[in-house]
């Protein structure tokens, strides 16, 4: 008698479908189905662009290229640019067509909620290995837990080689990457050179900015070692991530306007500065920060400031690029905005002399307990 031979992947094809159907109770089965299936296919898509990128051979040094002079672009990818072109026309999945930061409205976007969940199946390990990858990913923080689920449900794995470009910088925005392991160069292009401006260590996120605000790649990532990163596609980057961004400008807006420290930021980059964070909260005496500068004289601690709504900490170990000077700790329940170092980097230049002029006063206070500042020369 011969048997029939289940095709692999067809029973959580299905069960994927089973269980949204079940979740959403949509009110036409075939409509929704048709958009299921639309939606893994484009992430399988994007899973094999990535996986493509990952296969071409790496680029001797570091060269960049316009859109109109890329000289070894293959047919395949060619094909691969007019189908999304056609998609855009369709509206669903459109491609960069302006360059804009705007606050993104979410009342426009009201069929967003019926869209079908794009679902990568993961094995338990993967999906441990994912969860640790995420778990202090701040653009995930301000996420309800259901919401973070399905990030992570649409997630895929993405293994990379030494010198592989993840994102050249001009490009369009295909997928957001969260860095499981491995050391990522970040480069920037500069009166035709193009200089590396920091690097990504085993740990953090990229590719937000074009999928945030429909602008081209505006860095180059590049692998330094063998490493993996979990890609999440734009589809879902927007429904989830941008849309929780619009709820974020709300509720942070008014708070943010009364941080002394962004006073001299315009409003768009005080907006860009909520997009990008998260938030964290802590409970009475939770250590925020640790000391990783070896203290004054003994190990005993001594509180030597106590900051509280609309001040800040934790920037002079960026701007000085030095270990931690101090340990912070919580004073009952507290609830902090937090901003990662490229992003601090990037956004809050223009906040650098006032910050600069403030750790001048943290001397003086070292000065005033120790009768010495050597913790904070540099
Ligand atoms: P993206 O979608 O534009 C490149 O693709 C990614 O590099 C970008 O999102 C960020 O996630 C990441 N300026 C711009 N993008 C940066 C920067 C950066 N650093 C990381 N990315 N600067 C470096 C700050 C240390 C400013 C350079 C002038």
């Amino acid at each position: 008698m011969s048997t029939i031979e289940i095709p692999a992947g067809l029973r959580e094809l299905l069960q994927g479908y089973t269980v949204e159907v079940l979740r959403r109770r949509p009110p036409n089965l075939v409509e929704f189905a048709v958009q299921h299936f639309t939606q893994i296919l484009e992430s399988q898509r994007n899973q094999q662009r990535a996986k493509k990128r990952s296969n071409r051979p790496a680029r001797k040094g570091v060269t960049f290229e316009t859109k109109s002079d890329k000289p070894n672009k293959d047919d395949e990818e060619e094909e691969e640019e007019e189908e999304d072109a056609v998609k855009s026309t369709t509206g669903k999945y459109n491609r960069r067509v302006s360059v804009c930061a705007e606050a993104y409205n979410p009342d426009d976007d009201e069929d967003d909620d019926t869209e079908p969940r794009v679902v990568n199946p993961k094995t338990d390990e993967q999906r441990r290995r994912l969860q640790d990858a995420c778990k202090d990913i701040l653009l995930f923080k301000t996420l309800d837990q259901e919401q973070f689920s399905e990030v992570l449900d649409a997630m895929f794995e993405v293994l990379v080689k030494p010198q592989e470009h993840i994102i050249d910088q001009g490009d369009d925005g295909d997928n957001f990457y969260v860095i499981e392991k491995g050391v990522y160069d970040i480069l920037v292009q500069k009166n035709g050179a193009s200089i590396c401006v920091g690097k990504y260590d085993n740990k953090g996120s990229f590719g937000e900015l074009a999928l945030m605000y429909n602008t081209p790649r505006a860095a180059t990532i590049i692998a330094t070692q063998e490493g993996a990163l979990w890609g999440l596609d734009r589809a879902t980057f927007h429904r989830l991530i941008v849309k929780n961004n619009a709820k974020k400008r709300k509720m942070y807006e008014a708070f943010i306007e009364c941080v002394p420290l962004l006073k001299s930021l315009e409003l768009s980059e005080r907006m860009k500065i909520v997009d990008i964070l998260g938030a964290r909260a802590y409970k009475d005496g939770d250590r925020i920060i640790t000391q990783t500068k070896a203290g004054q004289q003994d190990n005993t601690e001594v509180e030597v400031a106590r900051c509280s709504r609309g001040q800040y900490f934790g920037e002079l170990a960026l701007v000085t690029n030095k270990p931690r000077a101090a340990s912070v700790y919580a004073v009952g329940d507290t609830k902090c905005l937090v901003i990662d170092i490229q992003a601090f980097e990037r956004l809050l230049g223009p906040c650098m002399d006032i910050m600069k002029r403030n750790i001048s006063q943290y001397e003086d206070q070292l000065v005033a307990l120790f009768g010495s500042s050597d913790d904070l020369k540099h």
